[in-house]
Parts: structure tokens; C-alpha cells; sequence
């Protein structure tokens, strides 16, 4: 019986610390990988200006006194036309289940068709303990008195626990986040230690560099074309020599990531190579080929092999 109280009373006098799983989902292009990026401090997801950037899930970690939060930042979920779309929008759609808390991450302004239907997946699937929260991004880019009936309008569709508007890329909003994340999560342990902020190989990383540029700089259908595997990574006296593949679907596209005259596969190499030194902390080389993988992204082995399963 005493023993008891004493537990009790030890509860209450310090808090616990808490951990669990927070899931970032929404439409693609609507700022999750920039909100994973702006509550770490650190880049760990690729951003680009373009729809469906993201492809694999994405985790990042942040420890703060009180908790420790391990966000997964998934892709956009769209309809998807080809086997890599059906495997990005299973992922996104399979990280709702394993986490205790949902973001659902939207623009400011009124639900559409990918929004009802996230919607109804989360009916679905949220369970008791499972907390959702609406995140309503880029606020910097419309006035106040337009966020109103935007929050009504979902608020009607879904009772979720949080309704917050941020600016991920502006960092508005997010102490918000951190600080309702940190009241819903259960008590737990750390996980991860204190300063691992990411479980990303840094043969990924340095990849989703390349591929992010590559999107960046490359318009049409070239940015979705696009797959880069590491394939080499040796230290010679101070440098890391990495060398990289970029994976076209066709033949025409070879010409254009490589350019006039190696133009955009020397600016593609230069802007990697920068991020790149800054990740690892050293001098890098970089070596690029393009190679044709002939129609990859609809073949369930080229997926495979280049890391989408
Ligand atoms: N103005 C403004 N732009 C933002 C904000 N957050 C993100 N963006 C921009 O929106 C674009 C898409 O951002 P991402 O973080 O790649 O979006 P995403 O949801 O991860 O996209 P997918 O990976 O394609 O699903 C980029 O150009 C960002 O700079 C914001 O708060 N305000
Ligand atoms: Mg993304």
C-alpha cells in the first residue's frame, strides 16, 4: 500500500519522459519534408518546388528535455500512374497505422478530392489512442481572415484534436507543433541517442541530394525520370571519391541531364557536391554517370533494385 503511494506521488512531482511515432501526411507539394527539415534544424528530406519529391519515408528524430519525437515525412499521396506511384502511396498510406499521432498536412484553402480521401483513411483507421492533428502550411502566403472558414471547413469533415496553422518554411507555428506532439505522446524511452537525428544511410542521403538537384534543375518529365544509386565510396587521402548513377527511363532523356556540352550534369555535380562536403563533413569528389534503366519506374525489379520496396 505504501510503496504504492510513493510511486504515485513521484509520478506526479516529475513529468516523464515521453516518446513514440508522428507521421506527416498529405497532397503532395503542400511543405512535409520542409516541416520535418525546419523542426530538426537539419536537412534530412529533399524539397524541391515540385509535386511528389519525396519518395521513400523519411525519419527524423528530435529530442528535446521532455520527449523524444520520431517523425516519418512520407510521400505525397496522390492517384497514382505507375508501379513507383503505387509503391509511394502505399507508404505514406501504411505509416497512418504505425504511429500515435496523424499530421495531416494541407494548404490554406478548402478540402479537395486527396484530402476527403485521406480523410476517410484516417476514419478508418484511427483507433482510441490515435491522435490527429491538422497542420494548415504556408499561411505567409495568404491573409488571416482567409484561414477561418479553411479551419471550419475541415473541422466539419473530421474532429481533430489539433487544428494548427504554421509556416514550415518560415518556422511559424512550429514551437506549437512541438509542444502539443510533446502533450499528446505516451510516457517511453529514448529510442534513439541524443544526437542521431536521422536513420538515413548516408549512401541515401547522398543520393536524395543528387536526385533533389537533378528535380530542381530539370523540367517536364525528366524530374520524375530520375533515379540515383550510389555505387562507389572510397577515402583517398582526405577526399571521399563517391560515384553516383543517375537513372534515366529513355535513351532522349540521356541527353538532356547531361546537357550542352556536360552543362547541366556539371551544375547538377557542383550543387551536389557543396551539400554533399557539408553532410559529411569533408572534402568530396563526385563522380556521375547516366545510365538508361529502359521504362524503370513501371517494372516492380528495377523498383526493387533501386531501393523502392
Ligand atoms: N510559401 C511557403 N512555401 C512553402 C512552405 N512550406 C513549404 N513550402 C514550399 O512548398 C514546396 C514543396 O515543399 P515540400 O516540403 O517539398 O513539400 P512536400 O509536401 O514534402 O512534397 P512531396 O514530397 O512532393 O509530397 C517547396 O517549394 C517549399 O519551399 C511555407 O510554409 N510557405
Ligand atoms: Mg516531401
Amino acid at each position: 500500500m505504501q510503496e504504492s503511494t510513493r510511486g504515485d506521488l513521484s509520478t506526479r512531482s516529475t513529468p516523464r519522459f515521453r516518446s513514440g511515432y508522428v507521421s506527416i501526411v498529405g497532397r503532395p507539394n503542400v511543405g512535409k519534408s520542409t516541416l520535418l527539415n525546419s523542426i530538426l534544424g537539419e536537412k534530412v528530406a529533399a524539397v524541391t518546388p515540385k509535386p511528389q519529391t519525396t519518395r521513400n519515408r523519411i525519419i527524423g528524430v528530435k529530442t528535446t528535455p521532455e520527449a523524444q519525437v520520431v517523425f516519418i515525412d512520407t510521400p505525397g499521396i496522390h492517384r497514382p500512374r505507375e508501379r513507383l506511384g503505387e509503391f509511394m502511396v502505399k507508404e505514406a498510406l501504411e505509416s497512418i497505422k504505425e504511429v500515435d499521432i496523424v499530421i495531416l498536412m494541407v494548404e490554406p484553402r478548402p478540402p479537395g478530392r486527396e484530402e476527403l480521401s485521406i480523410i476517410e483513411t484516417l476514419k478508418g483507421s484511427s483507433g482510441k489512442d490515435k491522435r490527429v492533428f491538422l497542420l494548415i502550411n504556408k499561411i505567409d502566403t495568404v491573409k488571416k481572415s482567409l484561414l477561418l472558414p479553411v479551419i471550419n471547413g475541415y473541422a466539419a469533415l473530421y474532429p481533430f484534436d489539433e487544428i494548427i496553422p504554421v509556416s514550415a518554411l518560415r518556422g511559424d507555428g512550429l514551437d506549437i507543433v512541438l509542444g502539443k506532439i510533446t502533450e499528446y505522446l505516451p510516457e517511453g524511452p529514448k529510442y534513439y541517442p541524443d544526437d542521431i537525428y536521422t536513420d538515413q544511410l548516408e549512401r541515401f542521403m547522398v543520393a536524395e541530394i543528387i536526385r533533389e538537384k537533378i528535380m530542381r534543375l530539370t523540367e517536364e518529365e525528366i524530374p520524375y525520370s530520375v533515379a540515383v544509386e550510389v555505387v562507389g565510396w572510397e577515402e583517398k587521402e582526405g577526399v571521399i571519391v563517391i560515384s553516383a548513377n543517375i537513372y534515366v527511363e529513355k535513351e532522349s532523356q540521356k541527353g538532356i541531364i547531361i546537357g550542352r556540352r556536360g552543362a547541366m550534369l556539371k551544375a547538377v555535380g557542383t550543387a551536389s557536391r557543396k551539400e554533399i562536403e557539408d553532410l559529411l563533413n569533408t572534402r568530396v569528389y563526385l563522380e556521375l554517370w547516366v545510365k538508361v534503366k529502359e521504362d524503370w519506374r513501371r517494372k516492380a525489379g528495377a523498383l526493387r533494385e533501386l531501393g523502392y520496396r
